[in-house]
């Protein structure tokens, strides 16, 4: 039988600290076990994100592999796309013999570019040449393959269902389009911007002068829209249809001129480092290389950088497509 306490408020306060003890107790145990179920969410997700990134390593090696295959055996098949011929190219002092190829989706024609080692930037003694253009320094790429002309504004439409250039035309290229734009219709065909690395090898299709045919820009009106012919035919300064001009020694048209186009990096000062396959991202600000139909000459050379923010979009401004690394 329970005996009344001689002392009720001691027992109310024992009991009261073993409730709390309970509490304590309890307490501690679910801040453990909420601290268990945090650290295994997050240790999943990490995993989930570490086999993502396996399984996009592996993927990038496979088609990486394809266009080493490629460049054996012209021909070889490359995932999305279809192949439509070897072509050669002569510009500058230099000659090329790529493959095209055409990519399903889209039905854009692009050039397999082998890749290889190259100087990226201008020398102090280039005519024209920005600061940000040094130092020159080496940067090795793998193959991959770069679209032959500026998305046009038909692709983009088929794309994206809307348009949104100022200098309306279906073979004209898309402008008005923001790196973010860009961003959106690239998941959109499983295809990305070329990195400026990318955009610069390309552009100089193995010329090591200011501009990918010569040194001096006399010639350029025959390989480029700009400041000073881009009014020819409508009279006022504008974009004109893509492929119009000579293209360059990889068979790339309208790589400088008509619209500039936005490549994937962020742009930053270069080091003299010897770079692998580089995509800087960091700074807030993104790259958009080659001059547009209101450039100067000398923005038109190969190793000039443009740079804005990824939500401004002009219509001097537009994009190719890159595939692979
Ligand atoms: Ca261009
Ligand atoms: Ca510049």
């Amino acid at each position: 039988m329970l005996q009344p306490s001689s002392h009720p408020n001691k027992n109310q306060e024992h009991a009261g600290i073993a409730v709390q003890k309970g509490k304590a107790k309890k307490m501690r145990r679910s801040t453990l076990v909420a601290a268990i179920i945090f650290i295994s969410i997050a240790a999943a997700m990490w995993i989930q994100t570490m086999m993502q990134e396996a399984k996009r390593a592996a993927e990038a090696r496979e088609a990486s592999k394809e266009l080493y295959a490629a460049l054996l055996h012209p021909g070889s098949p490359i995932s999305g796309f279809t192949y439509l011929r070897t072509a050669t190219y002569s510009c500058g002092s230099v000659t090329n013999i790529v493959q095209e190829y055409r990519h399903n989706q889209t039905g854009m024609e692009f050039v397999l570019i082998p890749g290889g080692t190259f100087c990226m930037g201008s020398p102090i003694t280039e005519l024209g040449h920005d600061p940000d253009e040094g130092p020159q320094h080496q940067v090795t790429l793998s193959p991959y393959l770069l679209s032959k002309t500026e998305v046009t504004q038909e692709v983009w439409y088929q794309v994206m269902g809307y348009s949104t250039s100022f200098f309306i035309g279906p073979d004209r290229p898309v402008e008005k389009v923001s790196w973010d734009d860009c961003m959106e219709f690239c998941q959109k065909v499983g295809l990305r911007l070329p990195t400026e690395a990318q955009w610069e090898f390309g552009c100089r299709a193995g010329t090591t002068t200011a501009y990918y045919f010569a040194d001096d820009s006399s010639d350029l009106r025959e390989y480029a829209w700009y400041g000073d012919n881009s009014n020819e035919s409508f009279g006022t300064h504008q974009t004109h249809p893509v492929g119009k001009k000579k293209p360059n020694a990889y068979g790339l048209y309208d790589i400088v001129g008509n619209v500039w186009e936005w490549c994937q990096d962020a742009y930053a000062d270069y080091s003299n480092d010897h770079v692998v396959d580089p995509c800087n991202m960091n700074s807030i600000h993104r790259v958009a290389r080659g001059g547009g139909w209101d450039s100067d000459p000398w923005w038109l050379r190969s190793a000039n950088r443009g740079w804005d923010t990824p939500k401004d979009a002009y219509d001097f401004v537009g994009f190719r497509l890159a595939a692979r690394r």
